[in-house]
């Protein structure tokens, strides 16, 4: 038991079913201590990873409800909940399996979640301090997705699903999440130019949805952030993630570019990525191959090492997947998604891998969010330098605002994170 065992004792916990953003079912726990409570829920993606822990058991809701009262409320109730790794052990414990199975990793990770922000109001600190100590203060830059493609965009705009922008050069949080806005905004008024059909829609993460190419995208993008670079006096660089698992096809051994009518091995898939990163001087390229060429983004990597060649599907915020990855030189960069893995404390020992192999890691939302802030609290608390959580919508912006929020907290302490692959000027 932890010091502070009292007044951090898990008294009850208690389970319902609530919606995501995209209107999807999820489950919401709630943990109260002998003094304290906390609430957390699952987010969930579309463009899932192969590798990524099974969300639901039996993909069934009310069996992660049934399995969460069953198996996690005996066990967890009389837990220390200051205790962080015993409760995300308990969990793996009672679940019994690698990927979480048995109780669903939406389960494992609202416990986890909601077991951490019960102790932080228990111990009466903000959460982001909770979890990372005393020197948590840089906060992370947004990554923020502004035109969506791919699946996210049902296959009817680019074929790569997410263009995004970071604004590099910003002094502090509140410029930096402006700067996004500005860019989003302003994009509204161009993709209208090259678009006549597109009336301003949306998808899952509030990126604009045209019906146009992926380099015409990266064109009116390049346009649009060299004004508001200007404008705004802040340097901003450019982002892509190809999702390309979503794109691989598996019978054929290459990937499928639809709306330009394309097919790529894995050879022009390389080419192609090049290509575009020269062109469009691309900072950020996330996913460029599918989820098992481990070789493909090792040759990538070695390319351009001052880019950040990002792997999400790839590794699935999973230590072994990293460290398989750290051993063949794939990628310099990696996405940060708690519900990708299961618990809080799996996701801590991969980003502190990550940091001592000089991996950059981004802490991500998911494309069916929760109206949840507690992203922001992860991302300074593991002291990730970037975050990626979108530009608009309430799911979105709730985060950013956190951010900001913890800015001022820390007053003369706060400090923008320090990105390790240095842009270039
Ligand atoms: C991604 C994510 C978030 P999803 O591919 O990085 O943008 O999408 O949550 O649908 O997996
Ligand atoms: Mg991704």
């Amino acid at each position: 038991m932890g010091i502070a065992e009292d007044i951090t004792t898990i008294r009850d916990l208690a389970i319902r079913k609530v919606f995501n953003s995209r209107g999807e079912e999820t489950v919401e726990v709630e943990v109260e201590l002998e003094g304290g409570y906390g609430r957390a829920a699952a987010p969930a993606g579309a463009s899932r990873g192969k590798h990524e822990v099974v969300y639901f058991p039996g993909d069934n809701v009310d069996e992660a409800l049934e399995a969460f009262e069953k198996y996690v409320v005996p066990e967890l109730v009389g837990l220390d909940a200051a205790e962080q790794v015993l409760i995300d052990l308990k969990l793996e414990d009672i679940d019994g399996t690698e990927n979480f199975s048995r109780i669903g990793g939406a389960v494992a990770i609202a416990t986890s979640m909601a077991s951490a922000r019960a102790a932080a109001d228990a111990l009466a600190v903000p959460l982001f301090r909770h979890i990372g100590g005393f020197n948590a203060r840089y906060i992370p830059y947004p990554v923020g997705n502004v035109i969506g493609g791919g699946k996210h965009s049902r296959w009817l705009g680019p074929d790569v699903q997410e263009f995004l922008v970071i604004p590099v050069g910003a002094p502090d949080i509140y410029t930096a999440v402006k700067v996004n806005f500005e860019i989003h905004r302003r994009l509204l008024r161009e993709l209208h130019k090259v678009d006549p059909t597109f009336t301003g829609g949306r998808n899952d993460e509030g990126a604009w949805t045209p019906r146009i190419s992926t380099e015409k995208a990266l064109d009116v993008l390049s346009k649009v952030v060299k004004e508001v670079e200007k404008d705004m006096d802040v340097q901003v660089r450019l982002g892509i993630d190809v999702a390309a698992s979503s794109l691989w096809d598996e019978k054929k051994q290459k990937y499928i570019y639809r709306n330009e009518g394309v097919e790529r091995t894995p050879r022009e898939q390389l080419e192609y990525m090049k290509y575009l990163i020269e062109k469009y001087d691309i900072f950020y390229i996330e996913d460029p191959f599918h989820e098992e060429d481990f070789s493909s983004f090792a040759e990538l990597t070695s390319m351009f090492p001052d880019r950040l060649i990002v792997g999400d599907d790839i590794f699935v915020t999973n230590v072994s997947r990293l460290e398989r990855g750290i051993r063949e030189r794939a990628a310099n960069a990696i996405i940060i998604k708690p519900d990708q893995i299961g618990t809080l404390t799996r996701a801590k020992e991969t980003i502190e891998l990550a940091l001592r192999a000089g991996y950059t890691p981004i802490v991500s939302h998911r494309s069916g969010e929760t109206e949840y802030g507690l992203l922001a609290h992860i991302a300074v608390g593991f002291r990730a330098p970037l975050i990626k959580t979108g530009v608009c919508g309430g799911e979105r912006v709730t985060k950013l605002n956190e951010l900001i929020r913890i800015w001022d907290y820390l007053g003369r302490a706060a400090r923008m994170a320090k990105i390790r692959t240095v842009p270039r000027g």
